[in-house]
């Protein structure tokens, strides 16, 4: 008796866990929101506040891209993080697409990005920025805001140790090329 009570709690945990993930892909329709190939979109995640704008517009593969991101939290520009752009595409391995964007000053930080053609004729891409604040609020102050593009997004993070390291936010912007 007590064994089979068990055998069929045990089995409606996986029913469960698969109801919640229908639920969360359905209730999240992604492309509806803002088109970066229209202009600049704003998005958030944990906290942090990113406005991202990729130009020129619409935007192509294989042409040279302007990345403009600016990040706040708590309507507060982010200064000295390390920041970055990822651009993949949603289940389809397109090759490492990640670029260190150069802090501006007043939470503003710019880059340089192309995108591949995908051959399978896919349009759809996700542009993520990848936030890394500062550590601890001046405790890292030596590597400040001046830092070069090109030394930025790997140097930090392998001469950091895991415990001391902040997390880094992920903030998704889903859009599509023109061709
Ligand atoms: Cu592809």
């Amino acid at each position: 008796m007590p064994v089979r009570r068990a055998a069929r709690a045990h089995l409606a945990l996986p029913a469960l866990a698969a109801a919640a993930l229908a639920a969360c892909a359905g209730s999240r329709p992604e492309p509806a929101g803002c088109d970066l190939g229209r202009g600049p979109c704003a998005a958030g995640a944990g906290g942090t506040d990113v406005r991202l704008e990729i130009s020129p517009r619409p935007i192509r593969s294989l042409r040279d891209l302007e990345v403009a991101a600016v990040v706040s939290r708590g309507g507060a520009p982010v200064e000295g993080a390390e920041v970055a752009l990822e651009l993949s595409m949603p289940g389809m391995y397109m090759g490492e697409n990640r670029v260190p964007l150069a802090p501006l000053g007043g939470g503003r930080y710019r880059g340089k990005a192309v995108l591949v053609r995908c051959a399978s004729g896919r349009r759809d891409w996700v542009a993520e920025v990848v936030v890394r604040p500062r550590a601890g609020e001046g405790g890292d102050g030596a590597r400040g805001g001046g830092g070069g593009a090109g030394e930025g997004a790997r140097t930090v993070g392998a001469g950091r140790g895991a415990a001391g390291e902040p997390a880094a936010v992920r903030v998704r912007f889903p859009f599509e090329v023109a061709e």
